[in-house]
């Protein structure tokens, strides 16, 4: 059968440009089965020269250094967006109103006010969307995510979960600019909110469903660097590191932690979940198990279960290799397109959708304002 062509125009072609582009490469030779196929048109970034460098390496039929041009070209089915997070916005609505589907990299934006605005924007388009929480697709997330649905753990009473990382600490670090831009409140919105514990409460709100209200602190570290652009000492207005706890709506309570302060720590993700019956833990360090504790085991055999997931009936897992072997983070990225792509073919969402994501924007937007007001904040 002949595969249909999805045009893709990519902006911005840095570390997630690269796990995007790989996504799209992989997808087809993976998953035969689905009738679209990525097409790898154009890639967007100012730097020409470097833009031209990555079209090369990744295979781009062509390149653009102005996104309004990808925008404006009629052999462009869908926008990929992988710049930084205060050009989410711009970008994601002309798409939109030029017809184009839009992929988002995560966070959707910096505040669920310019959320809201893509949200209408794809919404009144009636274009396919979706924003790029990879780690949902991680199989034994997915897993997880089965097994509750099942019922298997019973009522929900805890949910935990952490992101760590240790690559600020040196103060000697500038803040700003390219590949820094995470480090800069314009830029990114937030610190550890919107980049670390947005991926945490989007797996959490897919697991364990909405959050009701929150109660935070955050810090600030690290109070002065230079910044790279205006070659000065200026304040920084991110949060190092966030701590908050929260009400689900199931009635569970939730404790989350996220910095860039955790010596030793370079992407600890981990997630664990309490419930009547049994519990389960996962973390990125290790991202092929997933713990699994089931109190209705027999009593000589009851324990932790460490459950390699990578046979071929456990998510996704049929599409690879062979029971026993391990795959790893880039193919988050790959499963993202595959669901996409099959989206398009069935005329469903492919989650999380940026409705979707809004909520997390929601929710991080409510944990900011607890820690600056000090005080529990409903989520709306
Ligand atoms: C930050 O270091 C970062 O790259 C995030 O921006 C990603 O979303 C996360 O998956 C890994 O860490």
């Amino acid at each position: 059968m002949a595969k249909k062509p999805l045009n893709i125009g990519l902006v911005g072609y840095g570390f997630m440009g690269r796990t995007h582009s790989n996504g799209y490469k992989r997808a087809p030779d993976f998953f035969p089965e689905l009738e679209y196929t990525p097409v790898l048109k154009a890639v967007c970034g100012r730097n020409e020269e470097k833009t031209k460098d990555f079209a090369a390496k990744w295979g781009y039929e062509s390149y653009e250094t102005d996104w309004k041009a990808l925008v404006a070209r009629d052999d462009i089915d869908a926008i990929d967006i992988c710049t930084p997070n205060n050009t989410h916005n711009e970008i994601a609505i002309a798409a939109a109103k030029a017809g184009k589907m839009v992929l988002c990299e995560k966070p959707i934006a910096r505040t669920t006010a310019e959320g809201a605005e893509m949200v209408t924007a794809v919404e009144e388009a009636g274009v396919a969307n979706t924003v790029w929480y990879n780690y949902r697709r991680i199989p034994a997330v997915s897993l997880a995510k089965k097994l509750i649905d099942e019922g298997r753990l019973g009522r929900i009473f805890h949910y935990r979960s952490n992101f760590l990382q240790d690559w600020t600490i040196n103060a000697d670090l500038p803040q700003g600019g390219e590949a820094l831009w995470r480090l800069d409140a314009e830029a990114a919105g937030s610190g550890v909110t919107g980049d670390l514990l947005a991926h945490c409460i989007d797996t959490a709100m897919w697991l364990n469903g909405g959050i009701v209200d929150v109660s935070a602190m955050t810090e600030t570290f690290i109070k002065e660097r230079m910044h790279q652009l205006t070659g000065k000492m200026e304040k920084v207005t991110i949060d190092d590191a966030c701590v908050f706890h929260c009400h689900f709506a199931n009635g569970s309570l939730g404790l989350f932690e996220s910095t860039r302060y955790a010596r030793g720590h370079k992407a600890l993700y981990t997630l664990e979940i309490n419930g009547e019956h049994g519990s389960i833990r996962w973390d990125l360090h290790d991202l092929n198990h997933l713990e699994y504790f089931d109190h209705r085991d027999d009593s000589l055999v009851r324990g932790w279960h460490k459950v390699h997931v990578s046979d071929g009936d456990m998510p996704y897992m049929d599409h690879w290799w062979v029971p026993g072997l391990s795959i790893g983070y880039e193919h988050s990225f790959v499963h993202q397109v595959a669901d996409f792509l099959k989206s398009l073919e069935d005329g469903t969402v492919c989650e999380p959708s940026f409705k979707t994501a809004l909520e997390t924007a929601k929710v991080c937007d409510a944990v900011l304002e607890s820690a600056a007001e000090r005080k529990w904040v409903d989520i709306a």
